[in-house]
């Protein structure tokens, strides 16, 4: 079974019996593909007599989510394997584990996480995770500081940017997050209901002129090794457990971007609220619980990167007084534009968030667009001057006043 083709899922169970040390010898496997996302397979194996499980991720050769017209490399599942082994070497409980690795069919063999829940889907079911903006603080300070020129080696800095030059995915968030939204683009998903609000986000150049230094900055800030697609469909959760899985995007680029990508999908809920339940009450309530998680993941993120920084920063001129002032201030910056940029290609780019997309109501469906469109472009226009995650959280609730 090594030349590379997707496998089928009784493929998939004699692959998972040629792994050493998993299953017992001639017992019963069951198969199921279960990949819901954008580019991959899923396969969930289980050994029902002993209840245990594993997960075979296959990457096609293509993105699934616009067919075989849009080839897409296979080096992917080498870069989401690598990532995954350093992010558990940083945060052993905040990742899967993966067992094991088959280049050959671009596959990956992980640990299940199917006692979790997607956590798109439990912010949806409005369930409040108080344990989350700790543990995904935690695992930002440590990813982006021991990978980044503060916490390394440079040197050896410098071999783990190329083993994670990335083009082909990078390129698909160049077109999708800083080109696509702000131009009439065939990629694009337009809602026609906001049309009027989508054509001033296209003749906004002050807008564009934010947007294209936000771009170049992810095109050239090879800051730290970014999960490179940290939206909430990208965490499994359960209260007292968080999992960051699918780091395929990674790649070294600027620290903001991750952090963004976590604010902007707690504020794309957030803008969705009134799709999610009638009562003024309980939207109000869980719209502070998701600025309060905003507050919370941004001051544990800085707390703890400023403690390693102290502890652990490796060279001398790092410790010139009022460098790491100015360093925090610039990633909170970036966090505010690629927030807003991340927001913004949500709303009438080419993939959308179920937030939003599976509101049945037209109208509370139309607004919750609305604003989102309208925080994130706030967002953006303010980055170069943002000083506290105190503005980000004004922005989004003057907008729902
Ligand atoms: C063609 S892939 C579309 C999107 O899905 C992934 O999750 C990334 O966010 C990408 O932009
Ligand atoms: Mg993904």
């Amino acid at each position: 079974m090594s030349a590379y083709h997707p496998l089928t899922e009784s493929e998939a169970i004699d692959y998972a019996r040629s792994l050493p040390d998993l299953f017992q010898p001639d017992s019963e496997l069951t198969s199921r593909e279960i990949g819901d996302g954008n580019l991959n397979l899923v396969f969930h194996i289980s050994e029902p007599s002993t209840g245990k499980s594993i997960i075979l991720k296959q990457a096609l050769p293509y993105a699934k989510v616009v067919g075989e017209s849009w080839p897409l490399t296979l080096d992917r599942a080498r870069i989401e394997s690598e990532a995954l082994m350093i992010q558990e070497s940083l945060c052993p409980d905040l990742v899967p584990h993966v067992y094991a690795y088959e280049p050959d069919l671009a596959l990956t063999v992980m640990q299940d996480l199917s006692d979790h829940i997607i956590m798109r889907r439990g912010l949806i079911e409005r369930n409040k995770y108080p344990l989350f903006a700790g543990h995904i603080g935690t695992f930002l300070a440590r990813t982006l500081f021991y990978t980044s020129d503060l916490g390394m080696n440079q040197q050896e800095k410098k071999e783990r940017v190329k083993r994670f030059i990335n083009p082909e995915l990078c390129k698909i968030t160049e077109d999708l997050i800083f080109d696509d939204p702000y131009t009439d683009s065939p990629n694009n998903n337009v809602p026609p209901a906001i049309r009027d609000a989508v054509a001033a986000v296209w003749q906004d150049t002050g807008l564009h002129l934010e947007v294209a230094i936000l771009r170049e900055k992810f095109l050239t800030h090879a800051q730290a090794l970014l999960h490179g697609d940290l939206h909430t469909g990208s965490i499994f959760i359960k209260p007292d457990s968080t999992k960051v899985i699918d780091p395929e995007f990674a790649y070294y680029g600027p620290m903001g971007f991750d952090i963004g990508a976590v604010f902007a999908n707690l504020l794309l809920n957030f803008a969705a609220q009134e799709g999610w339940g009638e009562d003024e009450a309980s939207r109000q309530d869980f719209r502070s619980y998701l600025t309060g998680t905003i507050r919370d993941v941004w001051e544990t993120f800085e707390r703890e990167f400023r403690e390693l920084w102290d502890r652990h920063g490796t060279d001398r001129i790092a410790k010139t007084p009022g460098y790491q002032d100015w360093y925090m201030r610039e990633v909170l910056r970036d966090t505010f534009g690629f927030t807003g940029s991340k927001m913004v290609r949500r709303v009438h780019g080419l993939a959308q968030v179920a937030d939003i997309n599976q509101i049945q109501d037209e109208a509370a469906k139309e607004r919750a667009q609305r604003l989102a469109l309208a925080i994130g472009t706030s967002l953006i226009k303010l980055n170069r001057q943002a000083s506290s995650i105190g503005e980000m959280i004004e922005i989004a609730e003057k907008a729902v006043k």
